[in-house]
C-alpha cells in the first residue's frame, strides 16, 4: 500500500498534508502559467499575489479589469483547488482616488468594491483577507494610522467585515498582517480581534502572513502566537509564508548564487515550522507559501532591491530544495492515520 502524499513519481505535498491543511501558493498572472506543473502537483490553494488588489482590480472608478482574477479562479477550479481572496482593505496597493471625499463617500465606495469584487467570485473564493495590516508596528496605538483609519474611523475594519459577510456568507472572513510573532503587535492584534468579535462582528478567523527568516522569529514565537490566537476560538492561516536566506538586519548586496550551508538550514527550519504547524492542525485551515519556486519571489525586491533571495520549497530551476524534503517528511514520511 502507498503512504499518504507518495505515489509512483514520489510525494505530493498538498496529498501529504491531506490530513492536515490545505498547502497554497501566490500566483501571479506569469507564474500561473511557468509554474503550472507545480502547482497542480503540489497545492491545493492558490492566492493572488497581486491581481486582486485594489490597484489591480478597480484601478479607476468603476473600472473593473477581472481577467487576470477570473483565469486564475478558473485554473484553480480546473484543478480542483481552493481560491483566498487577498484582499479588499489595504493602505498600500490602493489608487488614491479611493481616499478622497469624506467618511459616507469612503465608504461607499468601500461597499462597492467589496460587493462587486466578492460577489463575482461568490461560492467560488473559500476565503477572503478582509483586512490587510491595519493594526500599528509600533507606540501606542492599537490602529496604523493608515488612509481609512484617517477617513473613515476606527470602525472602518468593522464596516468592511459586515460588508464582506452580507456578500458572501459562507466565505471564511480573516484579518490579515505581518509581525504577528512579536509580543507586542501579537497582542494588538489579538485585542483588535477580540474586541470585534466581542461587538458581534464576522471575523472568523486571523491571517499570520509568516514572512519570516533563518533565525527569526523563535519556534516559541511562532508558538505562543498560534496559541493566544487560537485562544479566540477563531479558525487561523498562515497566508504569506516564506524565509528568507537574509537576516533582516542584513542590507547588503547580497550575491547571484544562495549559500549551501544556508540553503540546509533553511531546510531544517521549514522541517521545524511545519512541525509545529501540524500539532495545530485543528485550528489552522491552510498553509500558502508567498510563492511557488525562487525564480519569482517578491523578496527579489524587498527589503533591498534587486538583491537575489531564495525563501521557497523550490530552486530557481523548478527543483525540489532542502526545505522541500523537510516539509514532505511529514512524521518520518508517513501521514497515514
Ligand atoms: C505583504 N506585506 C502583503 O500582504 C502582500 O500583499 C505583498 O504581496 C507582500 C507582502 C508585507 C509587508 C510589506 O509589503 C511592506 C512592509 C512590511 C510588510
Amino acid at each position: 500500500m502507498a503512504e499518504a502524499g507518495l505515489d509512483a513519481n514520489g510525494t505530493r505535498l498538498a496529498q501529504a498534508y491531506s490530513p492536515y491543511f490545505r498547502i497554497g501558493a501566490a500566483v501571479n498572472r506569469r507564474t500561473l502559467v511557468s509554474h503550472a506543473g507545480l502547482l497542480q502537483r503540489h497545492f491545493n490553494s492558490i492566492t493572488a499575489e497581486n491581481e486582486m488588489k485594489w490597484a489591480s482590480i478597480q484601478p479607476t472608478p468603476g473600472d473593473f479589469r477581472f481577467d487576470a482574477a477570473d483565469r486564475m479562479v478558473a485554473f484553480a477550479e480546473a484543478h480542483r483547488m481552493g481560491v483566498r481572496g487577498h484582499t479588499l482593505v489595504w493602505h498600500n496597493q490602493t489608487p488614491d482616488w479611493v481616499f478622497t471625499g469624506d467618511r459616507a463617500q469612503l465608504l461607499s465606495r468601500m461597499q462597492d468594491h467589496i460587493q462587486t469584487v466578492m460577489g463575482r467570485y461568490r461560492g467560488r473564493v473559500y476565503s477572503w483577507d478582509v483586512v490587510n495590516e491595519a493594526v500599528a508596528d509600533g507606540g501606542d496605538d492599537l490602529l496604523r494610522a493608515s488612509r481609512w483609519l484617517l477617513g473613515v474611523g476606527e470602525d472602518y475594519i468593522a464596516e468592511a467585515f459586515r460588508m464582506a459577510h452580507r456578500v458572501d456568507p459562507d466565505a471564511q472572513l480573516l484579518y490579515n498582517d505581518y509581525n504577528e510573532t512579536t509580543p507586542a503587535k501579537r497582542d494588538r492584534i489579538h485585542r483588535l480581534v477580540k474586541d470585534l468579535r466581542g461587538q458581534g462582528v464576522p471575523v472568523h478567523g486571523i491571517g499570520l502572513q509568516g514572512h519570516w527568516r533563518l533565525n527569526t522569529p523563535s519556534a516559541a514565537d511562532i508558538r505562543a502566537t498560534l496559541e493566544l490566537y487560537a485562544s479566540l476560538g477563531v479558525r487561523l492561516q498562515v497566508t504569506e509564508l516564506d524565509i528568507s536566506l537574509h537576516d533582516w538586519n542584513d542590507r547588503s548586496a547580497g550575491g547571484p548564487e544562495p549559500d549551501p550551508d544556508r540553503l540546509e538550514r533553511q531546510g531544517q527550519r521549514y522541517g521545524e515550522i511545519f512541525g509545529i504547524f501540524r500539532e495545530y492542525r485543528a485550528v489552522l485551515d491552510a498553509v500558502t507559501l508567498w510563492g511557488v519556486a525562487d525564480d519569482a519571489t517578491w523578496l527579489d525586491n524587498f527589503p533591498v532591491r534587486a538583491r537575489k533571495d531564495w525563501p521557497l520549497l523550490f530552486d530557481v530551476h523548478h527543483g525540489e530544495k532542502p526545505a522541500f524534503r523537510a516539509v514532505a517528511a511529514v512524521d518520518g514520511g508517513n501521514a497515514a492515520r
